[in-house]
Parts: structure tokens; C-alpha cells; sequence
């Protein structure tokens, strides 16, 4: 690599390297450097939220050090780097997991308590970084981890939202939205690169022209501009000095921003008019599994893969390599559809701006990129309005017309004369307005699909992209089963469990290599580790409770079943039957005997989750969760047997106390629905048990911890279609126990009857998402687990023995499929 120093002088700054601070004094003498000079403060002014700042920016310094050997290692060894697209990372916080990975937590808790802080109290100083909405970005977040610590040359490219997912606070039982602004204070994991500034054009027309060589030249001009600035993230990896680069894009006026207009002399609007600018990356769209055709989403989405490409060009033509070999160099992951414009852009890039033929480019870009689907619903699936697609991005629909028109013709020459067929997989869907399928386009653009968990990536060929797998056959179809990063949903959630752990292991490299947790198998019935293990479970759940009586003002007694149910608030995620179920376990309570009140199993329900701001089924859902939460926890007859709590503004902050403190956790999507789920593989790490449907990666974990260590019921995917038809066509009756239930709701125990209309209506009269078909099961499930509950030896072997059998689920398993199988890259170790 070209140095810009001069041999001579490099001798300098050899002299001068950076070191990592690598003991106690050394950490406390940057942590006082930056005190007195990054935050000019003094041992007379600093409070947590300073001594957190300081303490970050001493371990910052760290990263960069790392991250700068690394950077310059990747760019030396010039091989093929992995680019990670995706509209989301839902990160939490950094401090603790960067003190971990770079192996300075024990140097940093004693630093910081030499000097007057507890490491506890700083670390909660820090903001969630709430880039995402659930699963989909939090994936993202373990898979960046996951690349750096396995060693992987890979980048991951995302939006740098003002704004991250609401705050959500609960007033009356209802759900209320406040703006997450989470960059107050100077956030010190981030470094702004001022000067990787990109150009980015939205509007304005096309127009083509032949050139001197008689090629016919296409041109895209007259448009709008904004500025997309780079702000690196740097992603350490556990255990090995590799740390890789997270780039969130911030968008910015240009600098010539209505530079007309200012000269006009009307400075307010021109002044307005370039604030406009800043909102592309203001916030995150709130909403999990749901399309919502915004143009501003759409510009969003074009002014990250505009700028990320440019980045990502920019980097291979330093290489001076001939334009054939890009998928030599970089692949592209596309996470969801939401990245799906870059195929489009590359395609544009490499036709309109390098000269490269059509087919080649084509070739170049399908090579290249590669899409994960992480849903079948058919709400969240992206559809543009040609309209507003055609006036945003003119040129990009111009191209997507030619590449629909080339694919079309391909399968015509296949399959001749079905002309179903072709209006079928169509990229273009022929509506009014005619609408852009995202989806389509993205598998078309890619040279493998993979779905998230096996049975999803089963559906996905049979059901929504069935036509392609007879368009291409099924190779291009593939299952990557999702995966968790053992360091945050075990480690540091659960830092006593991992000692426990630990000490049968022999060491920590289970963090590294999960399928060495097998090591805590033969402890399942032994009576003391069970008791470890029963103590570390019996802790977390006393901090939860703790922290249950200071946000809720709920006691709830540490030796009831803590049974949890914590993801988005979504109708087929059927939060709404787990509530159904408390009503039904509450009124069966009412109806016994104080004799046979004693054989009752105590149970806390946890539930905990957002609704999108504009869901009002699932805004329905959450006010009947917290007023039967009121009902019942004040109901003298019921007292510990059974407390219901709905927890305010869940986040990945409080998945990592809530989630070491469940006995049971829930996962009862209406089989089919719910792709792959990666808290079930969170809890079970955790050593809590699965109630859940047989769905999504449920289905694995059932097969590698045992049907003996999970709960399963309900109807399986296959019988989904019937038992719907039968619904729409024929009347079915209502499940017994769920009468009574509704009848307890309309009788307005739980407040004005009227508010839960929708929510009743929905299952007694088509019941999409059968609730009524699956409720008997349910409660049969719920029954074996009261029972079972009570044989405390039993459980606590069935508890040891699904952790040990989790090795599946870490997601640098995962990593390591997409490396082998769509990637085609190899680690890079830094030594
Ligand atoms: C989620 C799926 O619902 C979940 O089952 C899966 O575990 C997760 O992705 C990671 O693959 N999907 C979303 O969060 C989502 O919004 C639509 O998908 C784009």
C-alpha cells in the first residue's frame, strides 16, 4: 500500500506507535487523561456519566489502535471482503461487551473502583444504540460480531438514525411513543469521518445520447443532492485483535445546497430547504415485519446503498483490477429487501458510468450479491409504486423495466407459451398503480437465497417464491439458520452462569467454540452442580424482580414459575393467546377451594414488547395485558399464585436481565409464521425451557436439546391452509374455554368491554391466526409445564441438558455457513 510518509520519517512515528494500555495503572492513566482533557473535568466535577465517558473513550482508543492494524492487514492481504446491508443494527450498548471482547473487563472494573465508580453504575450511563426494530436487526448486530470474532474481512453498512425505535412508555395501560434521541451526549463509539463525503442524487430526468464511438449513453441529471457523511463503528471481536468496521451513513446538505436561491437573497428558504437534507437519516421507521410504502423510506433506502456502493467502488478500484473480477473481491448480503436498490445501482454503475456491456455487468452483479428472506408474511413484503419509484430514482426504473424484460424472456424461452407464468414472476406486478416487487428483483439480482430457519426456507419454495425454483431450479434456494453470539446472551447476561460453565469446561472457550458446552452434559443429575445452577437461576430471577418492583411497584416472590413472553407486539406472534391463557389460568384460580388452591404451581407472566406506533390490534393487546396486570395482582383471593406484569420499553438492555430470569419463555407464532425466532435460542442458552409451536427454529432446537426439554403444541404449518378455509367457509365453533374467557372480558372485569371488540371479533370470526384452533393445546402445554414445574431435580437436569446441547445456535455457526456457502471468503488471522 502507498504510505503517505516519506521512508525517512516513518522512524518517527515507529518510535511513537500506539500502544493498548495493558494493565490497571495504564487504564487509570488514560481514563484521567481523557477526564481532564476530552471532557475537561477534574476529579472535582466528575459524576458516572463522566467517569462512563472517560472509560469509554480509554477503551475506544484501544479499539482504534486494533482496528487501525486490522484495516491496514484486510487491505495488505487484498482479499475478498464480506459487505453486510441492512437498514437495521439493533446494537444495545458497547461498553461492556467491548471490554470483554477486547479482554480488559477485569482491568477496567478494578481501574474504575480504584477511583471512586463502580463499573455497574457507569455502564448505565450508556444509551441503548436502538437502530432496529426486533429480530431482523438484532440478527444483524450478533452477525457483525460474529464476522469480526471468527476473524471474517467484513463491513457492515447502515444508517445512522438521529432517532432509534421510540421509547415506550405505558400511561392508563396504553401504549404511548416518546422519540428516542440518543445521541445527546457525544457518543464515544462512533468515529465521524468528515472527510468520506459522498454525493448522493434523488429526482431529476434521464436522457441518452449516442457518444462518439456509437454507443448509445444513458445519463441521469437535473436531480436533487444530498450529502452522505461516514461514521465508523468499530466491532471488536472476542477473543483476537481482529475488529471490524460497522459504517453508518448521516445525510447532509451539500455544500452547494440551493446555492441559487441563496444568492436570490432568500437565505431563510434556502437555509429550510437544506435542513430537508438532514431528515433522510433522521429516524428509524418503527415498524417490525410491516411494509409501509413512505417515499421517505424509499429515499432512505437509496441513499445508503447509493452511498455504501460508492464506498465499497471506491475501495476495488484501489486495487487496479479489471471490473470482471469485483466478485472476486467483494461480496454482498442483502438483508431483507430493504438494500435490494443496490443490485439496481451497481447494475447502473457499471453500465451507465464504466462502459461495461450489459451481460457483463449483469453477470458481475448477480455473482455478487446474495439475499436472506426473513419473513413470509405477506404484509411485510416491499412493493414501490412505479409512480413514485419512476419520479425518485428515474434511471433506476429504466433499469429495472430492461433487467425484467431480459428475465422474462429467459423464462419464456424455458417455459414457452405460459403466459401465467410470466405475469407470475414478473418483477413488475401488474396493478393500478403497477407496483416494483422488491422481493422479486432481489432473488432475480442474487446468486443464492436463503431463508432463516429450515422450515421457513421450506416455505419460501413453496410458497411465495415457488415460480423461481421452477425458473431456476432449486439450488439458488438455500436455509442458513439463524444464530445468537454467545458473548452477549450468555457471557455478559449471564456472567454466573458462564463461570458455572466455565468450571466445567475447563476454560471460556466454549465463547468461542459453543458446541464445547456438550462438556456440561454429564453434570446434568449431579446434585451439587444442579444446585450452582438452580442458585444462578434463582439470583437472576431476583434481579428481575428488583427490577420489576422499581418499574411496575410489583412484588413478585422469586420462587413462582417465571413465565415470559418479550418480543414485538404482533397479531402472529399471538401475544393475544398468552393473555387469553392468564385469564382462563386466573378464573380457573377464582374457582377453587382453598384445599386445592395449594397444589397450584405460582406463576409470574412477563410479557414485554412494542407495538408499532400505528398497530391497533396489537395497541389493544398491550391495554388488555397491563388491565388484566391491574385485576389480578390486586386480587386478594389469588395473591402470589398468580401477578401478571407487562414491562415498559423493552430493549435489548432489558433482554439481558429479563431473559437469564425465565423458567419458561414463549414462542407460539401460528406455525408458519414466525421465520426463525432467535430469542427461543437466547432463553433456552439461558437455561430457561420453551413453551412454544411447532415453528421457525423452534423446530431445531426441539432436535438438538430433545422433545423431552421443550414444550410443544398446537397445529403444524401443514394444517395452517385447511384450518383456515374452514374458517372463511363453514362455521367452526369457538373453543369452550375461550368463550368463557371472552365472556370474562365482555362481563368488563377488565374495564370497558368495548375496547377488546376487535380483538374477540378477530378469532370468532375468521381467526386467522387460530387461536381458538390451538387453545386447547395450549392449555394442555401449560398444564405439563405447572406440573412438571414442581419436580425441582427434573427440571433443573432438563435445564442443564438443553444448554449443553445449544452449540448449534451461536451465530458464528451461522457466519461460518454464509462464509462457505454464499460468501466464498476466508478469515484473516492477524498474527
Ligand atoms: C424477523 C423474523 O420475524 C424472525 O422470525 C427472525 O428470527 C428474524 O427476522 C431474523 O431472521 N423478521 C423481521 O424482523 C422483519 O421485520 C421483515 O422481517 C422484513
Amino acid at each position: 500500500i502507498e504510505a503517505s510518509i516519506p521512508s525517512a520519517s516513518r522512524q518517527v512515528w515507529q518510535k511513537f506507535a500506539l500502544k493498548e494500555f495493558a494493565d490497571k495503572e495504564e487504564f487509570q492513566q488514560e481514563f484521567i487523561r481523557h477526564v481532564e482533557t476530552t471532557l475537561a473535568r477534574s476529579m472535582y466535577n466528575c459524576d458516572d456519566l463522566a467517569a462512563y465517558q472517560a472509560a469509554s473513550q480509554a477503551i475506544r482508543d484501544r479499539l482504534i489502535v486494533a482496528w487501525n492494524k486490522t484495516q491496514q492487514k484486510h487491505t495488505t492481504k487484498d482479499r475478498k471482503r464480506v459487505y453486510y446491508l441492512s437498514l437495521e443494527f439493533l446494537m444495545g450498548r458497547a461498553m461492556d461487551n467491548a471490554m470483554l471482547n477486547a479482554g480488559v473487563k477485569d482491568i477496567t472494573k478494578q481501574g474504575v473502583e480504584d477511583l471512586g465508580f463502580k463499573i455497574e453504575d457507569l455502564l448505565e450511563q450508556e444509551p441503548d444504540a436502538a437502530l432496529g426494530n426486533g429480530g431482523l436487526g438484532r440478527l444483524a448486530a450478533c452477525f457483525i460480531d460474529s464476522i469480526a470474532s471468527t476473524n471474517y474481512p467484513g463491513w457492515g453498512y447502515g444508517l445512522r438514525y438521529q432517532y432509534g425505535i421510540f421509547k415506550q412508555r405505558i400511561v392508563d395501560g396504553y401504549q404511548v411513543e416518546a422519540p428516542d434521541y440518543w445521541l445527546t451526549f457525544s457518543n464515544p463509539w462512533e468515529i465521524p469521518r468528515y472527510e468520506i463525503q459522498i454525493d448522493i442524487m434523488f429526482y431529476g430526468y434521464t436522457r441518452k445520447y449516442t457518444n462518439d464511438d456509437g454507443k448509445v449513453v444513458h445519463v441521469w441529471e437535473g436531480g436533487e443532492q444530498v450529502q452522505a457523511v461516514a461514521y465508523d463503528v468499530p466491532v471488536p471481536g472476542y477473543g483476537t485483535e481482529t475488529t471490524n468496521n460497522l459504517r453508518l451513513w448521516a445525510s447532509k446538505p451539500t455544500r452547494e445546497f440551493d446555492f441559487e436561491k441563496f444568492n436570490a437573497g432568500d437565505y431563510e428558504s434556502s437555509v429550510r430547504e437544506s435542513q430537508k437534507a438532514e431528515t433522510i437519516s433522521a429516524v428509524l421507521y418503527p415498524n417490525d415485519n410491516f411494509y409501509s410504502g413512505k417515499e421517505l423510506r424509499l429515499k432512505q433506502q437509496y441513499f445508503w446503498v447509493a452511498a455504501s456502493l460508492n464506498d465499497i467502488i471506491r475501495r476495488f478500484k484501489k486495487t487496479h483490477r479489471p471490473w470482471k473480477e469485483f466478485p472476486d473481491q467483494v461480496a454482498i448480503q442483502l438483508n431483507d429487501t430493504h438494500p435490494t436498490l443496490a443490485v439496481v445501482e451497481l447494475q447502473r454503475i457499471l453500465v451507465d458510468m464504466e462502459g461495461v456491456e450489459w451481460d457483463e455487468a449483469w453477470k458481475i452483479v448477480t455473482s455478487t450479491f446474495g439475499y436472506t428472506n426473513h419473513t413470509v408474511l405477506p404484509e411485510a413484503l416491499e412493493k414501490w409504486p412505479v409512480p413514485l419509484f419512476q419520479n425518485l430514482l428515474p434511471r433506476h426504473m429504466e433499469i429495472i423495466y430492461e433487467i425484467n424484460l431480459f428475465f422474462l424472456q429467459q423464462v419464456e424461452k424455458l417455459f414457452p407459451k405460459d403466459r401465467d407464468l410470466l405475469r407470475r414472476v414478473s418483477i413488475i406486478e401488474e396493478s393500478t398503480p403497477q407496483q416494483v416487487r422488491m422481493a422479486f428483483l432481489a432473488i432475480i439480482g442474487s446468486h443464492k437465497v436463503n431463508g432463516v430457519a429450515e422450515l421457513h426456507s421450506e416455505l419460501i419454495k413453496t410458497t411465495i417464491f415457488k415460480d423461481f425454483v421452477t425458473v431456476y431450479g432449486p439450488d439458488k434456494f438455500m436455509n442458513v439458520t439463524n444464530g445468537i453470539t454467545p458473548r452477549r446472551w450468555l457471557h455478559q447476561a449471564n456472567p454466573q452462569l458462564s463461570d458455572l460453565i466455565a468450571s466445567k469446561v475447563g476454560s471460556y472457550d466454549f465463547l468461542k467454540d459453543l458446541n464445547l458446552l456438550k462438556k456440561i452434559e454429564p453434570f446434568a443429575h449431579d446434585p451439587k452442580f444442579q444446585d450452582e445452577w438452580v442458585a444462578i437461576k434463582k439470583f437472576n430471577k431476583a434481579r428481575l424482580a428488583a427490577h420489576i418492583k422499581q418499574s411496575n411497584g410489583i412484588d413478585v416472590d422469586v420462587n413462582a414459575l417465571f413465565d415470559v413472553q418479550v418480543k414485538r407486539i404482533h397479531e402472529y406472534k399471538r401475544q393475544q393467546m398468552n393473555i387469553f391463557g392468564v385469564i382462563h389460568r386466573y378464573l380457573s384460580i377464582k374457582a377453587l377451594t382453598a384445599a386445592q388452591k395449594k397444589d397450584v404451581t405460582p406463576r409470574v407472566c412477563i410479557f414485554g414488547g412494542k407495538s408499532a406506533p400505528g398497530y391497533y390490534m396489537a395497541k389493544t393487546i398491550i391495554k388488555l395485558i397491563n388491565a388484566v396486570s391491574e385485576v389480578v395482582n390486586a386480587d386478594a383471593d389469588i395473591g402470589d399464585l398468580l401477578k401478571v406484569v407487562f414491562i415498559a420499553d423493552y430493549n435489548v438492555s432489558k433482554a439481558e436481565i429479563i431473559i437469564p430470569a425465565s423458567d419458561i419463555s414463549q414462542h407460539i407464532s401460528t406455525a408458519g409464521t414466525e421465520a426463525s425466532g432467535t430469542s427461543n435460542m437466547k432463553f433456552v442458552l439461558n437455561g430457561g425451557l420453551i413453551l412454544g409451536t411447532v415453528d421457525g427454529a423452534n423446530i431445531e432446537i426441539t432436535r438438538e436439546v430433545g422433545e423431552n426439554n421443550i414444550f410443544l403444541f398446537g397445529h403444524l404449518a401443514e394444517s395452517v391452509e385447511d384450518l383456515r378455509h374452514k374458517h372463511r367457509f363453514s362455521d367452526v365453533p369457538l373453543d369452550p374455554n375461550l368463550e368463557k374467557v371472552f365472556e370474562a372480558i365482555e362481563s368488563g372485569i377488565f374495564g370497558d368491554a368495548n375496547i377488546y371488540g376487535s380483538l374477540i371479533s378477530s378469532v370468532t370470526s375468521s381467526d386467522y391466526y387460530l387461536v381458538s384452533d390451538d387453545f386447547q393445546s395450549y392449555l394442555d402445554a401449560q398444564k405439563l409445564v405447572d406440573q412438571d414445574f414442581k419436580n425441582k431435580d427434573t427440571w433443573a437436569s432438563r435445564s442443564i441438558s438443553a444448554v449443553a446441547n445449544m452449540g448449534f445456535f451461536s451465530s458464528d455457526r451461522a457466519i461460518d455457513e454464509y462464509a462457505e456457502s454464499i460468501w466464498n471468503i476466508e478469515p484473516i488471522s492477524l498474527d
